[in-house]
């Protein structure tokens, strides 16, 4: 068994930061510290380091997607918005070749058709959506199982 600590970069698209502020029927009561205690929690519990970032901007995630690169063993991402219109981002994904989890908290497969299209899903190894904050525990045990097994 290889007993390497698997880094994991945890990144948050635009909006993200208004969790529990707006929305609740949608997003749920719970503000964006509680979702960073949690991921910081879940990472602990599965033997992972992670880091976690915000941006409300597309050309910020793409520079950090690009830093990422020899940095992390896995990205877990939620980009908000972006997923369903940002190219450059899919591109980033495809350049670092970091095995990347798509997470949304809602079931984009079930809401709006213009949020059904996601361009992460094509650079992704795996989605999770409509698990709310669980989803994101569950991207990271999907990277550990493939990077660490
Ligand atoms: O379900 C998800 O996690 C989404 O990525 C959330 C995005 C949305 O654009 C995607 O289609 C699905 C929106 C994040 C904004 O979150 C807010 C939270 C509270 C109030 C307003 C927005």
């Amino acid at each position: 068994m290889n007993r390497d600590i698997l880094s994991i970069l945890v990144l948050n698209g635009p909006n993200l930061n208004l969790l529990g502020l707006r929305e609740p029927e949608l997003y749920g009561r719970q503000t964006y510290a509680d979702l960073e205690d949690y991921i910081r929690r879940s990472a602990m519990e599965l033997g992972c380091a992670c880091e976690i970032y915000q941006s409300n901007h597309e050309g910020v995630l793409v520079d950090r997607i690009q830093a990422a690169r020899g940095v992390y063993g896995g990205i877990v991402l939620n980009a908000a918005a972006y997923t369903h219109t940002s190219v450059a981002i899919l591109d980033a994904l495809k350049a670092v070749e970091i095995p990347t989890v798509e997470v949304h908290l809602t079931d984009i497969r079930s809401r709006e058709p213009f949020r059904q299209h996601s361009y992460v899903s094509l650079a992704a190894i795996a989605t999770v959506v409509g698990k709310g904050f669980a989803g994101y525990r569950e991207a990271m045990e999907i990277l550990r199982n493939r990077l660490i097994g």
